[in-house]
């Protein structure tokens, strides 16, 4: 029996390379090994104001993203999570045992908070890691690869599971975060000391995996370095740093062999060509994902759908059962 993994992407913005690199590449290298289930989280989505109809596109895109890095419906089922209402389900009856201090303690809530104020935070907002252990729980997960961001997310689900576990009776498998050290952590490219964000106030903080060549050169152009000038792979240097991460992750040359590329050279060099290595990988890409048309990957998702809600089902009315509801 293979071991089952899920994981998803909120449909919040335009996908990034560190979506990519963090997670979505892990997702097809995995899919062989594991039962995959992947989700287009967009009951997540709206705990931040979303304009209905870009939300509605950005959900096919993020699909179709999915499909043009490689993941296979044959193999994976992809789908909607508001297409399977059990999630929702589950959140609520997570929340009757998440504890308020647990949630405060939530590392991206407070970060969030800080992009927008406390008084129009949303409590879905706050309630985010909840919808994300039921997630995870209602399929009997038992990996979840993710970027280090959601680590923390993870412990919760963790926590939550046990304790359930603990008042009714087995019901929940206790997952594992897989978190790749290659990767799992691609910084802003305005603010190296801040991960890349899609929700980020200023589009010169991440590269779109739909930027246009353009854009990408005049991104990378704009992107904070540090002081000096050798092409160096240091602590020290954290622009430089993920920089040669981003170099290094897309042309999968080591960022050694990255500092004698350019022993003698500057920033501009490097700059130049770090732009053209995004854009080889981007150009591919972005052709497969021009190839698909939205009613052929409406189809793939209704059908992802239909084949993970029975087990949805299943484990929903076990946790009914378990806490006293009447089916
Ligand atoms: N900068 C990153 N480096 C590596 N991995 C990352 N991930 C996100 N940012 C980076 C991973 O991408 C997956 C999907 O993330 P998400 O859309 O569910 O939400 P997020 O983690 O909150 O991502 P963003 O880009 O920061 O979105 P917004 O701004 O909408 O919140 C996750 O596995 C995440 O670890």
């Amino acid at each position: 029996m293979k071991q089952r993994i899920f994981s998803g992407v909120q449909p919040s913005g335009n996908l990034h390379i560190g979506n990519y690199l963090g997670a979505i590449k892990n997702w097809v290298e995995l899919q062989d090994e594991y039962e995959s289930i992947f989700c287009v989280v967009d009951l997540h989505a709206i705990t931040v104001p979303q304009d209905p109809e870009t939300l509605r596109k950005k959900t096919i895109e993020i699909a179709k993203i999915y499909l043009a890095a490689g993941i296979d419906p044959e193999k994976s089922s992809i789908f909607i999570q508001s297409h399977v209402p059990e999630h929702a389900e589950l959140a609520w009856i997570l929340n009757t045992i998440a504890k308020i201090p647990e949630l405060e303690k939530m590392t991206q809530f407070k970060d969030k908070l800080q992009k927008e104020s406390r008084e129009s935070a949303s409590v879905g907002l706050f309630d985010y890691p909840a919808l994300m252990a039921a997630d995870i729980l209602l399929y009997n997960t038992q990996t979840v690869p993710v970027g280090e961001d959601q680590i923390q997310h993870i412990e919760l689900t963790r926590t939550l599971a046990k304790r359930f576990n603990h008042r009714f009776g087995d019901t929940f498998i206790i997952p594992e975060p897989f978190v790749r050290k290659e990767g799992m952590r691609i910084m802003g490219l305005d603010d190296p000391i801040k991960k890349m964000s899609k929700s980020a106030k200023s589009e010169y903080n991440y590269i779109s995996l739909i930027d246009s060549e353009e854009t990408v050169r005049r991104k990378i152009k704009k992107a904070v370095t540090d002081s000096g000038t050798e092409i160096v792979y240091s602590d020290d240097k954290p622009a430089l740093k993920n920089l040669i991460n981003i170099y290094s992750l897309l042309s999968e040359k080591s960022s050694k062999e990255i500092e004698q590329m350019y022993a003698g050279k500057g920033y501009a060099d490097f700059k130049n060509d770090l732009a053209e290595v995004i854009i080889n990988f981007l150009k591919p890409f972005q052709e497969k994902i021009n190839a698909l048309s939205d009613e052929k990957v409406l189809e793939i998702l209704k059908q992802g759908a239909e084949k993970v809600r029975p087990l949805a089902k299943q484990k929903l009315d076990e946790v009914k059962k378990k806490i006293g509801f009447v089916l």
